[in-house]
């Protein structure tokens, strides 16, 4: 069960940030209502949120997902593979203090991205990318290592249009695993139970399981339908302006 959550609102200048989308400039007031609804949703979901102050000084500091990884057992702060993205981590350090009486972090020269790291119940999946590089992949699972969780890497590196694992997968929980066509065949997941998302869909792989149901980007009915099948309770969120910035739902939250 999750019970808390740490949101940044995006800052007014975060059309500035990295993106390969070419689905144009985001609008900020879009944006901000997008946020404040995916807020909702997750004190819905019965978690107390921890709303830090919007930062211009890094445009892609909405995505907070990407600066640790939490879990049950630890906290591990990462190094963000964007140069522009690497400072976000020390104010996230100061927040995570208060929770955690522990903080190892990645150093150089790994690379990590909270986004490429997919707990699914007591394994990781860490996603070797543009961002984590395999020193960081191997600093973090060597941590996790240590507290007995077992990892293994997911090469993503000719997934094209693949920023992170979790662009292209997420855990549903009872061992099953959505994912995106590319992924479907990876001996990686082989023991898992498989939900393929179809081929105009594959945005809404990024979806979150949080606590008893799963929020998932809005505008994708096919995904949502099975979903429903399979017994969850869905909310569905509008999440085009974050789209527009390479970024999916789970990045905009750090859950634990
Ligand atoms: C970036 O390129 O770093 C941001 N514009 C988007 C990060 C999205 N993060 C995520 O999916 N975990």
């Amino acid at each position: 069960m999750f019970t808390r959550a740490i949101v940044r609102p995006p800052a007014p200048n975060f059309a500035e940030g990295l993106t390969t989308a070419n689905l144009g400039a985001p609008s900020y007031e879009r944006a901000l209502e997008q946020h404040d609804a995916y807020c909702t949703a997750l004190a819905q979901c019965g978690l107390t949120l921890t709303r830090l102050e919007p930062d211009p000084t890094y445009p892609d500091s909405t995505f907070v997902e990407d600066t640790a990884i939490l879990t049950e057992r630890c906290a591990v702060l990462t190094r963000p593979g964007g140069p522009s993205r690497t400072g976000e981590v020390a104010s996230i350090r100061s927040v995570l203090t208060t929770f955690f009486s522990s903080l190892p972090a990645i150093h150089s020269p790994g690379t990590v991205d909270g986004g490429d790291v997919c707990e699914a119940g007591d394994h990781f999946f860490i996603g070797i990318s543009e961002r984590t590089n395999e020193a960081g992949a191997r600093q973090l699972a060597e941590l996790l290592g240590s507290i007995n969780y077992t990892s293994s890497f997911v090469d993503i590196l000719g997934v094209k249009g693949v920023l992170h694992l979790k662009s292209g997968l997420a855990y549903l929980g009872e061992g099953r695993l959505a994912l995106i066509a590319a992924f479907a065949n990876r001996t990686e997941f082989r023991d898992y139970d498989l939900v393929p998302l179809a081929p105009d869909e594959e945005y809404a792989a990024n979806c979150m399981r949080v606590n008893d149901r799963v929020l998932l980007a809005a505008g994708y009915p096919k995904f949502e339908r099975k979903l429903r099948e399979l017994g969850y309770r869905t909310t569905a969120l509008e999440m085009s302006e974050f789209q527009k910035m390479d970024g999916g739902l789970s990045c905009l939250s750090l859950r634990f």
